[in-house]
């Protein structure tokens, strides 16, 4: 099932592995009673890596584990021989983490190396010289790296449903995606992005049902600017107005403004207008821009609105 809450976050502790250290040995062989040095280098410890897989999509199992430690590297053997590397750690978290609020881990496959492994030490053959035939030192292995790391979720989505609060986004979301958003006659129902999945041709996409829209959320009223965030990271924006309103455009407006004042950006957004509610109006209010009618409680017009998302994202 999808997590319905998607901000979500998580501090772990990584570490990688020391390095395995280098050996003092001798050679033996039927003919020597001791021979030169022969102890081999130490093997390099696993480093620790965070890798995106695109199955997940929440950093819940966290949790459960916090710390996490690659492998040691192995000690130098007898005739020379390098100890084994330490294996690796990858760790896996969903597209979108973000660590430490910087690195943003969205390319399935996309590795990131968090905590590098020590280098193994050097045996004692390293050491041999003229002047010290028999040395009967070896490094010890060298330290890993660690380090506590802060992963956020961030949402991302193809297609993000704004409005003002009350315009059915949440309602929306339930009839096109399995998701099961909260969906009350209330305002600020959705206090955090709710996602779902639509599958449309060969295609899965991601739609987001964000927290309403209201005037000075750019500047941190209702719900704040928190969700405007989440926008940023959609593809295309369905903007719904509630048909019944009285000052439709005013209302198309208002949240136009908002997005804007957050960033210029989003206004240049693909964005599909919808005009919902069609079950409680005699007639279809008169809108420009070109706005899709239909009825989420209803299912109408539902499969004109899906054509025009894959229509708007296949011309990206
Ligand atoms: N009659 C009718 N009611 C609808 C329709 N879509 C949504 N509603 C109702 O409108 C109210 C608000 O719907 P939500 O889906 O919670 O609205 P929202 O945009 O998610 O609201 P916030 O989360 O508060 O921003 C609920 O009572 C819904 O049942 C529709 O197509 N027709
Ligand atoms: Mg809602």
């Amino acid at each position: 099932m999808l997590q319905s809450v998607m901000i979500d976050y998580a501090r772990i502790f990584v570490q990688a592995g020391k390095g395995g250290a280098g050996k003092v040995g001798w050679r033996q062989d039927k003919f020597v009673i001791k021979g030169g040095p022969d102890g081999g280098n130490g093997g390099k410890g696993g480093s620790v890596y965070l890798a995106v897989d695109p199955n997940l999509n929440t950093l819940k199992n966290f949790q459960f584990q916090k710390k996490f430690a690659a492998e040691p590297g192995q000690m130098g053997g007898k005739s020379r021989r390098t100890g084994g590397d330490g294996a690796d750690l990858i760790i896996k978290v969903p597209a979108g983490t973000v660590v430490n609020g910087k690195i943003d881990l969205v390319k399935p496959g996309e590795r990131y190396l968090v905590a590098q492994g020590g280098n193994g030490g050097r045996g004692n053959w390293v050491f041999r010289s003229p002047t010290n035939t028999t040395p009967k030192t070896a490094e010890p292995g060298g330290p890993g790296q660690s380090q506590e790391l802060a992963l956020e979720l961030k949402l991302l989505a193809n297609i993000g449903l704004i409005g003002l609060p009350n315009a059915g986004k949440s309602t929306l979301l339930s009839v096109l995606t399995h998701a099961r958003p909260k969906i009350a006659a209330y305002p600020f129902t959705t206090l955090e992005p709710n996602l779902g999945v639509l599958s449309l041709g060969k295609k899965n996409l991601v739609l987001a049902d964000i927290p309403g829209l209201i005037e000075g959320a750019s500047q941190g009223k209702g719900l704040g600017i928190e969700f405007l965030r989440h926008v940023e990271r959609c593809q295309v924006l369905v903007h719904l107005l509630d048909a019944t309103s009285k000052t439709l455009k005013a209302d198309y407006e208002q949240v136009r403004q908002e997005l804007g004042q957050y960033s210029q950006d989003l206004l240049k957004k693909p964005e599909i207008i919808v005009l919902n509610k069609l079950d409680l109006v005699a007639k279809v209010p008169p809108f420009k821009p070109k706005a899709v009618p239909i009825s989420a409680v209803a299912h109408k017009n539902l499969d004109a609105l899906k054509r025009m998302m894959q229509l708007v994202l296949t011309g990206l």
